[in-house]
């Protein structure tokens, strides 16, 4: 049934079209009506909460406008689309963002002001949408942010958690999990109770002859949940392109309500039904580089790619095109293999569904998809056990079988005297129980994989897909390096120095072309200009100083050397690394004379990022971390010298704190494990500096900022194996500086010995697979230089000011550009600004 206002109607309908405010006027007014109507508040009962959400409903209701036409024109013009899909969006706050992208943030300071709220206070009102664990979900907010700036089509599609990632509290020391249920006071996002999709489960499949004698394949019985669609807009930078980001919530699908248990008077276990479908989309897994094939989340993948594919499907079928046009029309990109599935569910929708040839099918299947790879962590790349699969997802598993016994004919053609290579690279491992390599799977179903910097694309294709580089080719595998949207990682985060940039530049281009940003270097001996830029530094450090004096109660002074790492912990990202060295500068000053200590350059060791719940390693870094904060703390011997901070719940909004408030980062992998590293981009972009390892997007940072502007150190990665090996087999010696911490440790310095010895066993006992002693002279000599430059502050800002002018390839919009020419084959839409 046609759902749209016949043609001759449609007049009445334009006159009372919804419109936008425009200036603070307007705001205020809609401001008001949404605080007293929407929210049922009043004049005498408004605090700042209602504050935020009034202007939080009075901006999305511009952005939802925005979307509407975004939707209609994009429908329209009929162009092909991207859609991204990817388990986890780490989108942070929206109101901020939404306020800088419609340009509109000074009249709402403006009006909020005339009723006397503060912005800055509104803004932090908000709970972060906290649908992520680290750089894998954070690029892929970045993802959409540049998409829809530069007037892409193109859709997100995710699962929409009720609990994010969970809210991290220190007691006595240890990290302590609180669950983030964040839904309750979201604005951002719209129920779509009509956009709905049932999903199979379990069940087992028919074989049954169908049209013209052909075997046919029917998938039968089983369990349904339905999906019901949430829709999140997305605006661009000063477009009026609102993009959309769809997000799935399960529900029991109301076919299924169990009435003859209800009717036997079994409510409780027919509502429990209900609540088993609802767990479906219920929790984000809290595992950041790691994946331990829990059934659970194998249901959330199939899930979401199912009721994201039907959408997908659906949209093209109303375009009445032939099935041969899908991968003209539709790009699909797999943010790691959390989306494999998806590629099995086109497959199985073109031939079961649709009754298509497998060769016709499967070639529009790999026309459509491509894979980011974004890490070579073993512990990370996901595999499923087949009997799992069996169970689950029976008609799938045929699928992949099927696949798998292409794929292998046509390797074994090409390479007839290679038996080994086709267990190597079989989906299937021979292993008990088998399992499904889902990279594999992801490789073979895509037309392009990338790496996410060059190292990292270069690893891929000399060791992990080393014999897929054999079989398809070098040109399947690509390197596109990460970036950063600068709208929220410099304009947001760090207003001050955008607008002092602005200034220089003589207008905001540079937020949509990056590259402008080298314009500031002619600046570099500008002193007035100068100034400004250690001005806005020192406030920086001063707003966040008060944060941590807020949270921590510690004092730091503002003139320290702020070294920060803030990230996930895991021992390959190396926080036991700093820490041991924030321990050697401790003793060290506790060796000096009172003239020694003169020279010695303050600092204040800031850390943060959580642990996956179950990973104990990484704990126990937090707690060390933390008792060392303890003792150094209130050391008198020490005082300003040396601080150590550990903030807690590091999340979106506290980096938008943090990045412009660093002086020195650090981004310290073992060489050759960070795929790419997305933090570092950040810290320079906001005049920082860092110090880190030949490693991820560490390289590519060097070679456009120069190498006097960065402090590396530490083994490469093509010595990294070696090093392994010579450990494994008893080739190892402590570093004695290592040893000296080690023995302070020990000593129970920072409490009970015993409450860390497993890490220092890790080191000393078990190989130390992450190269801590190796690089620990390197390190700390490194930081002896650091400390050394920081005392010549002219020198110092100088390296800030050009890194900074340096930084435009770091720019999202570089990198969804790349995709778009080199993988997706889409264009942008042209919009016209006066519509
Ligand atoms: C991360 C990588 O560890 C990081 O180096 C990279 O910058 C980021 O993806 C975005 O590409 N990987 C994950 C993960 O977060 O869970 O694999």
């Amino acid at each position: 049934v046609e759902a749209s206002i016949p043609e001759p109607l449609r007049e009445a309908w334009k006159k009372h079209s919804a419109s936008e405010f425009t200036n603070k006027e307007e705001f205020e007014k809609e401001l008001v009506r949404h605080i007293e109507t929407t929210l049922a508040r009043s004049l005498y009962n408004c605090d700042e909460l209602a504050a935020y959400s009034g202007t939080a409903l009075a901006f999305r209701d511009r952005l939802i406008i925005e979307w509407n036409k975004t939707q209609q024109r994009q429908t329209f013009t009929d162009q092909k689309r991207v859609y991204y899909l990817s388990l986890e969006f780490l989108m942070g706050r929206a109101l901020d963002n939404a306020m800088l992208n419609v340009g509109l943030k000074e009249a709402a300071r403006e009006g909020l002001s005339d009723l006397g709220f503060q912005i800055e206070d509104v803004i932090s009102q908000e709970h972060d949408a906290a649908l992520g664990n680290g750089g894998l979900g954070r690029l892929a907010a970045c993802f959409l942010d540049s998409m829809a700036t530069l007037n892409y089509p193109a859709w997100g599609y995710g699962l929409r958690y009720r609990y994010g990632i969970f809210k991290q509290e220190i007691i006595n020391g240890y990290q302590v999990e609180i669950p983030d249920y964040w839904l309750d006071n979201n604005p951002w996002e719209f129920p779509r109770h009509d956009v709905t999709v049932d999903i199979q489960f379990y069940g087992n499949v028919k074989k049954y002859q169908g049209e013209n004698g052909k075997i046919a394949h029917s998938w039968e019985d089983g369990e349904i949940v339905q999906a019901t669609a949430y829709d999140v807009p997305i605006p661009g930078y000063g477009t009026k392109t609102t993009n959309n980001l769809r997000l799935w919530s399960s529900k029991a699908s109301s076919g299924e309500f169990d009435f003859q248990k209800f009717n036997a008077g079994d409510y409780e276990s027919a509502v429990a039904d209900q609540q088993n479908a609802e767990t479906i989309s219920a929790v984000l897994y809290p595992n950041d580089n790691l994946e331990r094939g829990k059934e659970l989340r194998l249901k959330q993948q199939y899930f979401w790619c199912a009721a994201s594919l039907f959408d997908i499907v659906r949209r093209f079928k109303k375009t009445k095109r032939a099935w041969s046009e899908f991968p003209d029309q539709i790009a699909i990109q797999l943010n790691d293999t959390h989306p494999t599935l998806a590629i099995v569910e086109l497959q199985r929708i073109l031939i079961d569904k649709e009754g298509l040839e497998w060769d016709e099918a499967w070639n529009i299947v790999t026309k459509t998809f491509a894979y980011t790879n974004h890490t070579v962590l073993p512990e990370a790349l996901e595999k499923w056990s087949v009997p799992l699969m069996q169970n689950l997802l029976p008609r799938h598993l045929q699928i992949i079988y099927e696949i798998n016994l292409f794929f292998l004919q046509s390797v074994e053609k090409r390479f007839p005297k290679d038996r080994e290579i086709l267990s190597r690279v079989s989906i299937i491992e021979e292993s008990h129980p088998k399992m499904v390599r889902m990279a594999y799977l992801a490789i073979i179903g895509s037309h392009k994989v990338n790496g996410v910097a060059e190292l990292h694309s270069d690893l891929l294709k000399t060791t992990l897909f080393k014999d897929f580089v054999e079989i398809y080719g070098v040109d399947r595998f690509m390197n596109v390096t990460n970036g950063i949207t600068p709208r929220r990682w410099l304009h947001q985060a760090n207003p001050r120095l955008s607008a002092l940039i602005a200034e220089k530049l003589g207008s905001y281009e540079f937020l949509k072309d990056l590259t402008l940003l080298d314009k500031i270097e002619a600046f570099v001996d500008d002193k007035a200009f100068r100034a400004e830029w250690a001005e806005i530094k020192r406030e920086n450090k001063a707003r966040l100083a008060k944060h941590i004096k807020a949270t921590t109660g510690f004092d730091v002074n503002p003139n320290a050397l702020f070294d920060v790492q803030v990230k996930r912990i895991h021992e390959y990202k190396r926080q036991q690394l700093n820490i041991f060295g924030v321990i050697h500068r401790y003793l060290t000053i506790k060796n000096m004379t009172p003239e020694q200590k003169k020279k010695v350059v303050p600092r204040v060791s800031i850390f943060g990022g959580k642990a996956a719940p179950g990973y104990w390693m990484a704990k126990t870094i937090i707690h060390l971390i933390n008792k060392v904060a303890e003792v150094v703390n209130k050391d008198p011997e020490v005082g300003d010298l040396l601080k150590v901070i550990f903030i807690e719940d590091y999340n979106v909004s506290k980096a938008e704190i943090i990045c412009p408030a660093s002086d020195l980062s650090e981004h310290i992998s073992t060489a050759g494990t960070e795929g790419s590293g997305t933090s570092n981009m950040k810290f320079v972009l906001n005049g920082g500096l860092i110090i880190g390892t030949c490693d991820g997007a560490n390289i590519e940072i060097t070679r456009e900022i120069g190498e006097q502007n960065i402090f590396l150190f530490g083994n490469l990665a093509e010595d990294v194996e070696d090093l392994r090996h010579r450990h494994f087999y008893g080739d190892f010696k402590l570093d004695p500086q290592l040893e000296r911490v080690f023995n302070a440790i020990k000593g129970n310095t920072f409490g009970d010995a015993g409450d860390f010895s497993a890490l220092t066993n890790s080191i000393e006992e078990h190989g130390d697979y992450y190269l801590v002693s190796d690089d620990f002279n390197s390190y700390v000599t490194t930081h002896d230089m650091v400390d050394e430059a920081f005392l010549n502050q002219e020198e110092w800002l100088a390296k800030s000011i050009s890194s900074v002018a340096r930084m435009g390839f770091f720019s999202m919009d570089r990198v969804t550009n790349e995709y778009a020419d080199s993988i997706w084959n889409v264009e942008p839409l042209n919009i016209k600004e006066d519509e």
